[in-house]
């Protein structure tokens, strides 16, 4: 029986089979309908300027929690938003306005609790409102305990977590690479008690992770599990194509960027989507070929299928309308992504489409980089404008 079992299988593999796959083929010609991520519109929310939930000035999650219904209640009467894009709510010094994140898996205290965005979320959710958060992935705070612990000796076992070299023969930086805030000017910056340099992409105060090691990859899944476990519907990865850079840190060249958009950038994302992927209808990039990997790497907001046409949207009235504001800048840096559908309808803002601006770019002081004044650099690269000022948000860089 046992014989004529295996051959009844394998004669069903044999002339079924084909035609499984010709029918599973089929399926996945057919046109699928779109998923949210990939024709709802998608609200970016800045939470220190939104709307603030205490009085104390400074925009929380309490005031977005208060403004739900503003965003989609369902009638016309509301934005009817497909989804909201949270900027980051992180533990953070704000040395960039919370791109530098001091603990991934908490709220800052000016932001409201743990607590609080789960009543956002649930108050989203009963609306039928996805929430996105930001998923800062290439760089943490100089504040990360994993920093300073890489920051304490040579011989930390988290030294490798982030990239550490020696000076270049002769001294100086190990090599040429900038920051991308142009007035930062060295993408190194020397650490005087261990006496070698550390990377920054950004500021002196957001040192780079160090992708190539496998144990920095987990650990930041270990972060986006911690999201996803509490219910997020996916992630806008900030500086997606700083995640993979040349190991060996060679120079850039003319149409070649050493220290970025390295081959090793697929590979990874692959893995980010396999870790989303556990999680039904959630939202990351998607596996593909190299140019659909990369449109994902640079698009503002990965979620969105290659080919999609974003245009942002600053919405002027903000939730407190025409009614005054609820806290400094309330509302006014509220910057929304209106995605068109499928047939080229703008399906839903209010506001006025304001073309991306170019970013305000400050002249590289004589010397900037090299001297130990890494708090000057940092106000003058967090925010491009070379001053600190509150309403010059990430938001507004071209990343
Ligand atoms: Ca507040």
């Amino acid at each position: 029986m046992a014989t004529a079992g295996s051959g009844c299988a394998g004669l069903w593999a044999v002339s079924v089979e084909p035609a499984a796959r010709r029918l599973a083929d089929d399926l996945a010609e057919r046109p699928q309908p779109a998923a949210w991520w990939q024709s709802g519109v998608i609200y970016q929310i800045y939470p220190r300027s939104f709307a603030d939930g205490d009085g104390d000035g400074v925009g929380d999650l309490r005031g977005i929690i208060g403004h739900l219904d503003y965003l989609n209640n369902g009638t016309d009467d509301s934005l009817g938003v497909t989804a909201v894009w949270l900027s980051p709510f992180y533990r953070s010094p704000m040395a960039d306005f919370g791109y530098d994140i001091a603990d991934y898996t908490d709220v800052d205290p000016v932001f409201g609790t743990l607590q609080d965005f789960d009543d956002l979320l649930a108050g989203a959710h009963r609306r039928g409102v996805k929430v996105v958060v930001d998923w800062v992935p290439n760089h943490t705070s100089d504040q990360h305990p994993w920093f300073i612990e890489s920051a304490g000796s040579r011989d930390s076992a988290r030294r490798d977590w982030y990239i550490w070299r020696d000076p270049a023969r002769g001294g100086g930086p190990p090599n040429s690479w900038r920051s991308e805030f142009a007035a930062a000017g060295p993408a190194w910056t020397f650490h005087e008690a261990t006496g070698q340099y550390y990377l920054h992409s950004f500021t002196p105060h957001q040192p780079d992770l160090n992708w190539d090691n496998p144990e920095v990859e987990a650990a930041m899944h270990e972060v986006l599990r911690f999201w996803l476990d509490r219910g997020v519907d996916g992630f806008r990865i900030d500086a997606i194509f700083k995640m993979a850079k040349d190991p060996e840190l060679g120079d850039n060249e003319p149409g070649l960027r050493h220290d970025q958009d390295w081959p090793t950038i697929h590979d990874r994302l692959r893995r980010i989507r396999a870790v989303v992927e556990d999680y039904d209808g959630r939202a990351a990039p998607r596996p593909g070929g190299r140019h659909d990997d990369l449109r994902a790497a640079r698009h503002p907001v990965p979620v969105l299928r290659a080919g999609t046409r974003a245009a942002r949207c600053r919405d002027t009235a903000g939730p407190g309308g025409g009614r005054g504001r609820q806290g400094p800048g309330a509302g006014a840096d509220a910057v929304a992504a209106a995605v068109p559908d499928r047939t080229g309808r703008r399906l839903h803002h209010r506001g006025t489409l304001a073309p991306r601006r170019r970013r305000r770019r400050t002249p590289v002081r004589a010397g900037a980089g090299e001297g130990p004044d890494v708090d000057a650099r940092v106000r003058a690269a967090s925010c491009g404008c070379a001053r600190a000022n509150p309403r010059c948000s990430p938001a507004r860089r071209s990343r």
